[in-house]
């Protein structure tokens, strides 16, 4: 039995350790914000996430469903988005497929009007589903620690039986 506690005691401190590493970074707030209404075209688009991004972190920016010349730079755990050419009113959706920390892809789209522009669509983010980085999903831990109490238990039954 004190075998068993050991392992299920191993196991939790392992779950624990890996858990927080493998969240997915996310979209904390944009500059514009998201649904708002400007005036004038915004000379820049900076997307602020929970955590410094790796690359390739990418972004794109869309005006009245065109895309649109913009220079991207990722700085830490924001994406800066600035148009190149001549910016004009309308309906503006930046869309960003970042890498996070753990190597998970998260996209979405950020979506803005200008002068009398609609407000399109927009997407907090969410992992992509092709996510192709590292990290072991959640459930296979779990399976393995079932693996390895039933493992252990049939272990000790044995050890008992044969007593
Ligand atoms: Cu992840």
């Amino acid at each position: 039995m004190r075998a068993i506690r050991v392992l299920l005691l191993l196991f939790v401190v392992v779950a624990l350790g890996v858990g927080p590493a493998q969240a997915h970074t996310s979209l904390v707030s944009s500059d514009p914000a998201d649904g708002s209404r400007l005036d004038a075209p915004p000379e820049q688009v900076v997307l602020t996430f929970s955590e410094n991004l790796r690359q390739p972190s990418e972004a794109s920016l869309v005006v009245d469903g065109e895309a649109v010349d913009a220079s991207v730079e990722v700085d830490g755990s924001r994406v800066l988005v600035s148009p190149t050419g001549d910016a004009s009113d309308g309906s503006y959706q930046v869309h960003f497929r970042v890498l996070s920390d753990d190597g998970h892809p998260v996209t979405g789209t950020v979506a803005f009007a200008v002068g009398t522009g609609s407000v399109a669509e927009s997407d907090s983010g969410e992992p992509a589903d092709d996510a192709d980085g590292g990290g072991v999903p959640a459930p296979v831990w779990w399976l393995a620690g079932v693996v390895v109490i039933v493992a252990v238990a049939g272990l000790a039954l044995r050890g008992r039986r044969s007593r």
